[in-house]
């Protein structure tokens, strides 16, 4: 596996590409070009400019971390193609650029939702938290405004100002849009990308839904293993694969986790592991990374990435905000760094004693 940490760009983000440097273990970035909106072709220029800032800052760029999906894709609208043919130019820039790990989600409307950007917790620690009863008593097409309100300022990824202000009319052009729709139009979507992700070598790497439920109504189609393995079978091809988010997947108490990472041996090209901690059911908050904090079996995780030949970057995902820390919710520096100690003295103790044996 190779540490990395995500980087909003210095236009966005709190965290600096020098601080991320200084964070024993990490040798690259997950990023993307911020500002390009979804369906746009990018700027080569600018993707060229972004990956010089990292390089000399002596990080590498180990995968994007989005290339969005235009909503025309997932809804199959009748000019998804010109779309699709605007991403595939995306893909090309990137493969001629040495890029080779593409994270992406085919979620409708909301990328990831909460409750609550900033619980405080007994410590003093704030944490992104979900509960299932505040979620309903929200109407849809406020959502946008709710969680703007709490975020310190800072732009949420995938909450595009741009796309959340026209909630209403996509609440309208997903109507009639079910799973079996999604899943087909996914499918079409892969078809045409592959080729191009075989000539460069890239992997697509899906995001899981975030939770792992329907919420508004609205169409899941990677909440679980048996939906993960489908989309991985929508087009039998190993670079369309799925980006392990533990703390998506790890919403569902039903989904066990290394018997997913087991199941999907292979098709995962990218991992995010952070725990969370049960709250009630349905209703949880984003815990720091250690197992004792939360829910979730950490090593057990860490463990089937080892055991099933996990080679993709890997990072620490949301953390608490601590130590008087302002950045964007999830993602300031102290607790990922926390994070990415705490997963490479798991792997590293997994690994010696898998040596042992
Ligand atoms: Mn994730």
């Amino acid at each position: 596996m190779q540490m990395t940490m995500r980087w909003f760009g210095k236009a966005y983000d709190s965290v600096t590409l020098k601080q991320i440097r200084q964070t024993p273990g990490v040798s690259g970035v997950v990023t993307t070009l911020y500002g390009a909106q979804p369906g746009e072709v990018w700027g080569k220029d600018a993707f060229r400019a972004l990956k010089k800032e990292v390089e000399d800052s002596g990080l590498s760029i180990a995968g994007i971390e989005s290339v969005n999906i235009h909503d025309s894709i997932k809804i199959g609208s009748p000019d998804r193609d010109k779309y699709i043919d605007n991403y595939i130019a995306t893909l090309e820039l990137l493969g001629e650029a040495g890029i080779h790990l593409i994270c992406y989600n085919f979620m409708a409307i909301f990328d990831w939702t909460r409750s609550d950007l900033a619980k405080i917790r007994d410590d003093g620690a704030t944490v992104m938290n979900y509960e299932q009863k505040r979620i309903d008593a929200i109407e849809p097409d406020s959502m946008f405004s709710v969680m703007n309100a709490k975020s310190n300022g800072f732009a949420l990824a995938g909450w595009e100002p741009e796309r959340m202000g026209r909630l209403k009319e996509l609440f309208e052009m997903y109507r009639g849009i079910d799973e079996e729709k999604l899943s087909a139009n996914l499918r079409y979507f892969l078809e045409r990308i592959m080729p191009v992700c075989d000539k460069y070598d890239i992997n697509m790497a899906v995001h899981p839904d975030d939770p792992a439920w329907s919420v508004f109504g609205l169409p899941r189609i990677m909440t679980g293993k048996d939906k993960l393995l489908r989309s991985v079978k929508l087009v039998d091809n190993p670079h369309n694969g799925i980006t392990l988010c533990t703390g998506s997947l790890g919403t569902n108490p039903a989904n066990d986790i290394p018997d997913i990472i087991h199941a999907l041996k292979g098709r995962i090209h990218f991992a995010h592991v952070r725990n969370i901690r049960y709250t009630g059911p349905r209703d949880f908050e984003e815990s720091a990374h250690l197992s004792a904090d939360g829910s979730l079996d950490m090593f057990a995780i860490m463990k089937a990435l080892y055991d099933t030949g996990f080679k993709g970057p890997i990072r620490p995902d949301h953390g608490r905000m601590i130590w008087g820390e302002a950045a964007m919710p999830g993602y300031g520096l102290y607790d990922r760094a926390l994070g990415v100690s705490y997963l490479s003295g798991l792997w590293e103790a997994i690994e010696k004693m898998s040596g042992l044996r």
